[in-house]
């Protein structure tokens, strides 16, 4: 690997003539774009505690009436990549929401991707392109690019999910755009798909002769989730991960195209090293306590935490107590996997 001339080995009135043309050099800042053998990455490993965000975001819920907030969120924003810039890692935005009784976040629709994972309370609900979808405890709730989707709390006390979205990437692209509209019909069938799509291997047959809906399944219940861990858990050899991804049925793609979802369950006093790949992630603690060491820093979390793993790291995760503990990742993995880089490294 040769040296490459630098900025200072060109003539100052040189540099000024290329600036003047909005012309630059690729050679001084080539090693910088394209490191060798691993990316630069800025973002930092870290938890963001829920019991410092639930007193903060309780506290946004008596400052700021919902409609002065529209969405009422408190970002988890990475310093490393800058507070300002709303990202958990480079693709992944994350932010606590908080709906209290009676209120409802407007009707819209915009180009980035959302998930909402339900963290606490009962009686939420968003509407998805006229479907109502409940939120219970541990739910996700997919609000694809392009469908109308607003929220509402029916019962007592507060409810709060975390939303994950693509907005990042989307942002980036100078994509990035909503449109409001009037509240939704909202039609007499509630959450139809979960009758739709019953049981994974299963789909109405009338799907078979119609072009696939890109969306099928858009509540993934917590309840169905879970039992189906505690079911692959019985199958799997301690120290391998314990994983299940959401996926369309009808596809058997990753429920969204741009940010995967997958749940994890560790054992009691189980460590688990999933193999060393390219994708980044955050992951939610839905219950449980443990940690997990990235890049040989120790994350110590539990319930409700959230945590964010850089690119390229290496990951090992440790249940810590005598109990199962649950987390939900999200991760970036699709996306790489259609830009056509996707890569795991194998110990
Ligand atoms: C959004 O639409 C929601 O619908 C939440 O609840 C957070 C953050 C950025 C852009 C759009 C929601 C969001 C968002």
């Amino acid at each position: 690997m040769s040296e490459l001339g630098t900025l200072e080995d060109l003539p100052q009135s040189y540099r000024d003539e290329l600036t003047a043309r909005n012309l630059v050099p690729l050679w001084p800042s080539l090693r910088a774009a394209l490191p060798h053998g691993i990316p630069t990455r800025r973002t930092i490993p870290m938890v963001w505690s829920y019991s410092e965000i639930r007193p903060k975001l309780m506290e946004a819920g008596e400052l700021t009436p919902i409609e002065k907030a529209e969405r009422r969120v408190l970002v988890l924003a990475n310093p490393g990549l800058g507070l300002e810039n709303m990202q958990a890692t480079p693709t992944i935005y994350t932010g606590m929401q908080l709906i209290l009784p009676g209120e409802t976040a407007p009707n819209h629709i915009h180009t980035p991707s959302a998930v909402r994972f339900v963290v606490e309370g009962e009686g939420g609900y968003t509407v998805v392109n006229g479907e109502k979808l409940p939120m219970e405890r541990g739910d996700l709730i997919l609000t694809p690019s392009g469908l109308w989707h607003e929220h509402g709390h029916d019962g007592d006390g507060p409810v709060v999910w975390l939303d994950a979205l693509d907005l990042p990437t989307v942002f980036a692209m100078e994509a990035s755009y909503c449109r409001e509209g009037e509240p939704q019909q909202v039609r007499n069938q509630p959450d139809l798909a979960q009758t739709h799509y019953r049981r994974a291997g299963l789909v109405p047959y009338s799907s078979m002769s119609r072009p696939r809906d890109p969306y099928a399944l858009k509540r993934f219940p917590w309840k169905d989730v879970k039992a189906s861990l505690q079911d692959l858990a019985t199958v799997t050899d301690l120290g391998s991960p314990v994983q299940l991804a959401y996926v369309n049925p009808e596809t058997g793609e990753s429920c969204m195209p741009v940010l995967g979802f997958s749940a994890l369950m560790l054992r009691p006093e189980e460590t688990v090293s999933p193999v060393r790949r390219s994708a980044s992630a955050v992951l939610h603690v839905v219950e449980g306590a443990g940690s997990t060491v990235v890049d040989g820093k120790t994350l110590n979390w539990s319930d409700k935490d959230s945590f964010a793993i850089p690119t390229h790291a290496e990951v090992t995760f440790h249940n810590g107590s005598d109990r199962p503990a649950f987390l939900f990742q999200i991760d970036d993995a699709p996306m790489q996997q259609k830009l056509g880089f996707y890569e795991e490294f194998p110990a």
